[in-house]
């Protein structure tokens, strides 16, 4: 890796690191139920929970992971945990994303943990988005794929129905059975992710949304509108808030 691709990455990794930290700050509080997102952003939201349980900052915390990685993280650091069934309303749950737009819109799921993170999100109280300013776009679907969990129960047909979607007629669309390391990649879930890819903007979210999980064979998709109450924006000059 070249000298100015590591100082990228260590200035992206900084970033996420303050954002991570600073929705702790803001946003928790002892007593609070805690919906714990997945991904390299809201690792970071984890640390800082671990730590301020650890040195008696907050007590009384609860916390809901949204995918088995955060769940492990979570217990490294002896964070208290509960579910949707034994705390169904969470205060406050903070997660990274893929990409927001200026309505808040956003795709996740790129890590694999979209089930989990929309029923924790659904559920609480305040939507917390963490993210680097580079996953502000003008329109969802410019920079990588919207996933989609399916049932592996045929999942080609399944596949073949989301490129059917009416929202997505005219614009050009393909699809692609999610793979890691030569094996289809299963969720925790034990599902699979189709990868929809778009040559522009997804148009008509709305009803993009509801036709997705209209299909029968669909489990989730990583559109999550009008969910997110607030954005923290970490960039090179700090974070800034979209609300
Ligand atoms: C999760 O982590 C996702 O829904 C999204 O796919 C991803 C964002 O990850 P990162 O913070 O690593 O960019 O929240």
């Amino acid at each position: 890796m070249s000298r100015a691709v590591q100082t990228q990455v260590a200035c992206t990794e900084d970033m996420k690191k303050a954002a991570g930290y600073r929705a702790v700050d803001d946003h928790i509080h002892s007593g609070m139920v805690v919906g714990l997102g997945t991904g390299s952003t809201a690792y970071y939201a984890v640390e800082r929970l671990g730590q301020k349980i650890k040195n008696g900052e907050l007590v009384d915390i609860v916390a809901i992971p949204t995918s088995t990685k955060t769940e492990n993280q979570a217990r490294s650091w002896n964070i208290p945990l509960g579910t949707l069934d034994t705390h169904p309303s969470p205060d406050v749950a903070i997660d990274g994303a893929d990409e927001v737009d200026s309505h808040l819109n956003l795709i996740k799921g790129r890590g694999g943990a979209l089930l989990r993170e929309k029923m924790v999100a659904i559920e609480a109280e305040k939507f917390v988005i963490i993210v680097v300013e580079s996953k502000l776009v003008q329109g969802l679907g410019v920079t990588g794929a919207l996933p989609v969990e399916i049932t592996p129960f045929c999942w080609k047909r399944t596949m073949r129905c989301l490129l059917d979607v009416e929202a997505f007629q005219g614009c050009q669309v393909s699809a692609t059975l999610r793979q890691e390391q030569d094996r289809i990649y299963v969720t925790d879930n034990h599902n699979y992710i189709v990868d929809l890819f778009f040559k522009e903007p997804i148009p008509e979210l709305v009803s993009a949304a509801r036709q997705l999980i209209d299909i029968v064979g669909v489990v989730e998709h990583g559109l999550f509108l009008h969910m997110a109450d607030v954005c923290l924006v970490s960039g090179k000059e700090g974070i800034r808030l979209i609300e």
